[in-house]
């Protein structure tokens, strides 16, 4: 009894593991890079890519969800992975919403019966970070049209994730709070004291910008410290 099951088990593992092995053959489309940091205030721009993995694709569709607390769009821009082999295409839909945190975009090729197989860029997304914080790039509603304007299937998403950061947050460490008080200033001077037991992240730490981390960027910070309280 106890081999019939073995057998059994092994059976259905193989089975799963096939199933799962042709589910992972189809196209991927990911959030690139999948993971960010910046600094409040400053711009970044990510790209929408596509992976064919041997599939022709036609068109594709996208919805992109952010925190619009942390982030608000600049533009989104067509990239050029459905004109790869120099045919056209056109872009059905290219919209965003800065309230609610969601961008649309659609695009076929047009003027051919191919299409294309090589990876590449669909869009570009161009994000202003307001704030300090962290917010999701998650991809919903995707669909990637074969030649005959049929939906493929078994596609895999990426998504992503960006970290608004503010200079001079070093504690709580790592991630700091998004609150910079005299927690951050005493990480600081500890660090200065002892870089092995008190790390920081240094990007963060070097509030003049000038390469060292020592008592002017203490100053500094202090100096923030005092117009926030
Ligand atoms: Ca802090
Ligand atoms: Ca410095």
């Amino acid at each position: 009894m106890r081999e019939i099951l073995t057998t059994f088990i092994v059976a259905l593992c193989s089975i799963g593991v096939l199933s799962v092995s042709t589910a992972l053959g189809g196209p991927i489309v990911s959030v690139d890079p999948p993971d960010l940091n910046g600094l409040k205030g400053e711009t970044f721009t990510v790209n929408i890519t596509i992976d064919p993995q041997g599939e022709a694709i036609y068109g594709a569709q996208y919805d992109l969800y952010f925190d619009p607390a942390v982030l608000q769009v600049v533009s989104q821009t067509k990239g050029d992975f459905l004109t790869q082999d120099g045919a056209s295409s056109i872009e059905i839909v290219n919209t965003f919403n800065n309230t609610i945190g969601r961008l649309e975009y659609s695009e076929t090729r047009i003027g051919t019966s191919d299409g294309v197989t090589g990876a590449g860029v669909l869009a570009m997304i161009t994000f202003n970070l307001t704030n300090c914080g962290s917010s999701d790039l998650t991809l919903s509603n995707v669909i990637l049209a074969n030649t005959s304007a049929q939906p493929i299937s078994g596609v895999r998403l990426n998504n992503s994730t960006v970290h608004g950061l503010i200079r001079g947050d070093l504690a709580p460490y790592p991630d700091g709070n998004c609150v910079l008080n005299m927690g951050d200033v005493i990480r600081l001077l500890n660090y200065i004291h002892d870089e092995e037991k008190y790390p920081v992240n240094e990007y963060l730490a070097d509030l003049n910008l000038d390469g060292e981390i020592d008592v002017d960027d203490v100053m500094l910070l202090l100096s923030y410290v005092g117009e926030e309280e």
